[in-house]
Formats: C-alpha cells, sequence, structure tokens
C-alpha cells in the first residue's frame, strides 16, 4: 500500500504495460519504473497482464516498485485503489475500463496521463513529442493524455539511462567475448562462420530463446562449427543482461531496449530491427544510422544483419585491427554524447511538474 499523499515534489505513478510479444515493452516499462524509483520517486505501480515474466527480468524486485496484475474484465471495478497522479499507458496498451472512467471522474482532474511511445530517430519523433491527444471515445471522453516519444535528440524525450550508469571504455586489442541475442537474422550463418575465423575462438554468449534457437539451427549449415566457442545463457536478469553487455567486446542486439543498453556500453554493436512485413523497419535502421553518423562499415553490417536487398556480404576486417578500432571509437563516443541528453525519467518527472 503507498502513501495516500506523497511528501512535497513526489509523485504517485502508475504504469501500465501489456506483454504483446517478445520482452521489449516489459523491459522497458521496467527499467522506467526503476529509473523513476532511482531518481528519488517512490509511490510507483507497475500494472502489468505477464507479471511472471519479471520472475526472470527482475527477481529481486524493487522496494520502491508495486507490482499489480492486469484487472480481468470479469473482476469488480476498480480491481485496486485508483490514486495515481501519473498515468502511463505504455505502447497504446489500452488502459482498463476502470481506469478509464477513473481518470474521467473529478477526483483525476490534476491526474497527466502519458501514452509513452516506442523509440525511433525518425523525424516523425520530434514532431510528435509531447502532443496533447483528445480522447473521443470509450470511458474516458473528453480527457486529453500526452505523447511522450524517448529520442535521440533534446526535442525528443531522450533514452533511459540508469542514474550512475558507468562511462564507457575504449579497449584495445582482439575481441574477446562477444554476445548475441537476435530475432532470425538471414546472414546468421554468414556471420557465425566469421566469428569462427576469428583468431583467438572469443566466447560467444547466447541469450535465450530465439536468440538461441536461431544459432541451434544456423550451427547445422556451418563450415567448422567446432571453432566456435559459444556459451548458452539461460535467461538472466536485466541487471545481468546489461552487465553482460557492458563486458562485451561485440553486441548484437535486436529491438529498442537492448538497443539502448547496447549504446550505453559503448563498444560496438549491431542492431536487428524487429522485421515488419512492409519493410518499415528499413527506415528505422536508417535513421538510426544517421542519427549516430555511423561510419560505413557499420552501416555495410546493419544492412546485411538486417536483409537490406543491397546489402554486401560481412568482413571478417571490421572486427580486427585498424576497422575495429574505428567502430570502438565510434560506439564510445556515441555512447558520450549521447550522454549530454536529459535521461527519459528526469525529463517525463519535469514534464509532468510543468502539467500539473
Ligand atoms: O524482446 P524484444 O525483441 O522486444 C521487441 C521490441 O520491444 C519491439 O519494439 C517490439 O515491437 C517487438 O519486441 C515486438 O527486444 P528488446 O526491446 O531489446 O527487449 C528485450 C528485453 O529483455 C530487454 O529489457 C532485455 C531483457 N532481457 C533480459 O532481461 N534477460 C535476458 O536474458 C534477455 C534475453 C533479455
Amino acid at each position: 500500500m503507498r502513501d495516500p499523499l506523497p511528501p512535497p515534489q513526489m509523485l504517485r505513478w502508475d504504469i501500465y504495460c501489456k506483454v504483446i510479444d517478445n520482452h521489449g515493452d516489459l523491459g522497458v516499462c521496467w527499467r522506467l519504473a526503476c529509473h523513476l524509483a532511482e531518481t528519488g520517486q517512490h509511490g510507483i505501480r507497475l500494472v502489468i497482464d505477464q507479471p511472471q515474466d519479471l520472475g526472470w527480468m527482475a527477481p529481486q524486485g524493487h522496494p520502491s516498485i508495486q507490482v499489480l496484475r492486469w484487472p480481468l474484465p470479469t473482476e469488480p471495478f476498480p480491481a485496486f485503489e485508483q490514486n495515481a497522479d501519473v498515468v502511463i499507458e505504455a505502447f497504446g496498451c489500452q488502459l482498463p475500463q476502470s481506469t478509464e472512467a477513473w481518470l474521467a471522474s473529478p477526483e483525476a482532474r490534476s491526474v497527466v496521463w502519458i501514452n509513452l511511445e516506442y523509440l525511433s530517430a525518425e523525424t516523425y519523433v520530434e514532431r510528435s513529442h509531447q502532443l496533447p491527444s483528445p480522447v473521443l471515445q470509450g470511458p474516458a471522453k473528453g480527457c486529453t493524455k500526452f505523447f511522450y516519444f524517448p529520442g535521440f535528440n533534446r526535442s525528443t524525450g531522450g533514452l533511459l539511462r540508469q542514474p550512475g550508469a558507468p562511462l564507457p571504455e575504449l579497449r584495445t586489442g582482439p575481441i574477446q567475448t562477444a554476445c548475441l541475442f537476435c530475432y532470425q537474422p538471414e546472414a546468421l550463418t554468414e556471420w557465425l562462420n566469421i566469428f569462427a575465423e576469428l583468431p583467438n575462438q572469443p566466447q560467444l554468449n547466447v541469450t535465450a530463446g530465439r536468440s538461441r534457437n536461431a544459432v541451434e539451427t544456423a550451427i547445422q549449415n556451418l563450415a567448422k562449427p567446432d571453432q566456435l566457442n559459444i556459451h548458452y545463457l539461460p535467461f538472466v536478469s536485466q541487471t545481468e543482461f546489461d552487465a553482460m553487455l557492458y563486458k562485451s567486446d561485440f553486441n548484437l542486439v535486436r529491438g529498442e531496449d537492448s538497443l539502448v543498453s547496447a549504446l550505453w556500453a559503448g563498444q560496438p554493436w549491431v542492431w536487428q530491427a524487429y522485421p515488419q512485413h512492409d519493410h518499415a523497419h528499413f527506415m528505422k535502421i536508417e535513421a538510426l544510422l544517421n542519427q549516430l553518423q555511423a561510419p560505413n562499415l557499420v552501416r555495410q553490417w546493419h544492412h546485411r544483419w538486417n536483409g537490406f536487398p543491397d546489402s554486401q556480404a560481412l568482413q571478417i576486417g571490421s572486427l580486427t585491427g585498424r576497422q575495429l578500432q574505428t567502430w570502438r571509437q565510434w560506439a564510445c563516443d556515441c555512447a558520450l554524447n549521447l550522454r549530454k541528453i536529459p535521461p527519459l525519467a528526469q525529463q517525463l518527472i519535469e514534464f509532468v511538474k510543468k502539467k500539473r
């Protein structure tokens, strides 16, 4: 049970999240809840349809975060006490009817309702960030919610960054460990072949679930599978996941949340965007590469890894010697430059205070 009246400057936050597919939405919401707590907020509730997934993502929980199960349609309203100052509807998850009805009540007049959107470097983000959106139907008809977009520059809400996150380090020498978190990239066999050719047999940490399945399939077509030093991981906590990316010398990540973790780790990374049938993800990737002024070798790797029609074969040279150092320097500079933008949790708190 949280304080009915928080101390001044403290807000009570309710974050609503549905696990649609994969774990990115939950990953972002849990991370945001933790960062709000670590930025000094303390009445934070996460309302989620699959709380069991936090069993592996956040087994330690958080003393300032209460996890509530999403109310079932058959449950009597309200399923829990509605007393937030801020309601975050993550990724258009459509709030429970009872919450919408409460938002429309006089008691909730000063509540700020935020629709937190997906991370993208595309230009629509700057145009749409913080725009009000009148609710035209349903129990909350007549209310207003605000679009809130994370992003890569000062015209956006910024990126999720843990208060006190360590600085990236510029490394030298050969790649010793790599981490693989992916969907089913076409170029996986090609990449595993390249990895197997690297001198000193670096360790490849393969994450659980789809990445492992993809590797087990791809490995059947490998020329020299015995040369791979693969370590299959179980599902690990988000804290361990982030720490692994920091330690690793080369990170292949997927989805928006692990992209951000790889960015802060500041080691060479390749991002696989969630593949969409209309190829909208190609534009997403281009926008990211342009925003971060990626060098050519990084662009080529992204095109190949994401199956762009014009893509060229991956080059082993990019993972060794001078080219590897260029990639390292760029990844490290990206992290340092992005740290100049205030983090998402801090920006959100300031935005909400202005709107109340
Ligand atoms: O799981 P994802 O592929 O999620 C994606 C994106 O959110 C995308 O926007 C969405 O459209 C698509 O799903 C359907 O990748 P993402 O975003 O990197 O989230 C994974 C989360 O899981 C991240 O918080 C890290 C966490 N994780 C762990 O904590 N431990 C693990 O062992 C693994 C493999 C992941």
